[in-house]
């Protein structure tokens, strides 16, 4: 990519109408077949307007929504369990105080730290989850409280352990999954009201999805065609229509696209190329600004500086991504992978982090804005 190429990279994303086939376990594709009525919750079509398409007319993309540059204060907690792997920030127990939460993968454990709403963690707890690698969070089972789905990647199994209100949460339980799982993300990819499982088969070289039955029971994997070999990816509701979209990288990382689930198919929305300095980046999703529209994050290795750096951006039904020009944060190399959330009230993005490594004693980080 060229460097002097960034102001005009954002006219040259395209729009296409590709409806992807859904590839089943034995290689032999099929049309989509997910069953759902054409009426889902929120079922607004690609092409309309969303909250803020302001410049489309001009021909120039709306201006994402950047958080002013911020210096992070890091609170660092070491020998907090062996081999952790990633993080994530929610609100667990609906306190309205966002919890932080480390896979231990070594330790077979998921960490989750109570937040207080000012950036403290007064109250901790581990759960069992098996050898684990990823998790997400979400509503499995629809009884209102928050669940975990982790992957046991060693076991092939999917680990779940649901919430039972406030601070309690059942014991694992643990279904089948062959192809060394790894990355796994929860999203309503049928549009039928309940939560299904993204999750990457590394071994099956397949990106596949299972479907809940809105008991948190979930049917066996389903191959997407088109998304082999993405391995960094993020869900999030990028264009606020009320449905989560799915944003991933291509290898080597050149360009971003954006996947729309409507009508039980996915659909290419959007490609975009990355700046050329993001040749390695990890992507989440966090409405930054409270809006109800998801921001996307990218951490992204700089080599060149030595250095990471965050970078928010935004998705437009037109245009793709656009990142924000300067970076959210800078810091050290050992902050790839950080997760965003807001931890301390002041509306501003802050972050949990965790160093990994085979058979270490893991230090966990908290980046705050005060
Ligand atoms: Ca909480
Ligand atoms: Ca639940
Ligand atoms: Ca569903
Ligand atoms: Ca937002």
């Amino acid at each position: 990519m060229r460097p002097g190429e960034r102001g005009g990279r954002r006219t040259t994303a395209f729009r296409t109408g590709v409806l992807a086939l859904w590839l089943g376990a034995t290689g032999c594709v099929s049309a989509f077949s997910l069953g759902q009525d054409d009426a889902g919750p929120s079922d607004a079509g690609p092409s309309d307007a969303g909250p803020s398409d302001a410049g489309n007319d001009a021909g120039t993309p709306p201006a994402p929504s950047c958080p002013a540059p911020a210096t992070l204060r890091v609170q660092s907690f070491p020998d907090q369990a062996r081999e952790a792997m990633m993080s994530r920030i929610a609100d667990m127990d609906s306190d309205g105080a966002a919890d932080a939460m480390w896979a231990n993968q070594l330790d077979q454990t998921i960490a989750l730290w109570f937040g207080d709403g000012a950036g403290g963690f007064p109250e901790r707890i581990a759960l069992s989850s098996g050898r684990l690698n990823y998790f997400d969070v979400g509503d499995i089972d629809g009884d209102g409280d928050l669940d975990l789905v982790a992957t046991n990647q060693d076991l092939n199994r999917i680990t779940f352990i649901r919430g039972e209100g406030g601070r309690a949460f059942a014991a694992p339980v643990g279904i089948r999954q062959t192809g060394f799982p790894t990355n796994i993300a929860l999203i309503d990819v049928d549009a039928d009201g309940d939560l299904d499982i993204l999750l990457n088969l590394r071994v099956e070289d397949c990106f596949a999805v299972r479907l809940n039955d809105g008991t948190g029971s979930f049917a066996d994997r389903l191959c997407l065609a088109g998304l082999s070999g993405r391995s960094v990816w993020a869900v999030g509701d990028f264009d606020g229509n009320g449905r989560k979209e799915l944003a991933a990288l291509q290898a080597p990382d050149t360009r971003i696209d954006v996947f729309e689930f409507e009508d039980g198919a996915m659909r290419l929305a959007q490609s975009t190329p990355m700046p050329s300095a993001f040749n390695e980046a990890s992507l989440m999703a966090l409405d930054q600004d409270g809006d109800g529209r998801d921001e996307l994050v990218a951490t992204i290795a700089r080599p060149d500086i030595g250095k990471v750096e965050t970078r928010f951006g935004s998705y437009d039904a037109d245009f793709g991504v656009t990142f924000c020009d300067a970076p959210y944060a800078t810091g050290e190399v050992g902050g790839f992978g950080v997760t965003y959330g807001h931890l301390d009230g002041d509306g501003r993005p802050d972050a949990v982090g965790q160093t990994t490594c085979s058979f270490c004693a893991s230090t966990y980080f908290v980046h705050t804005t005060r």
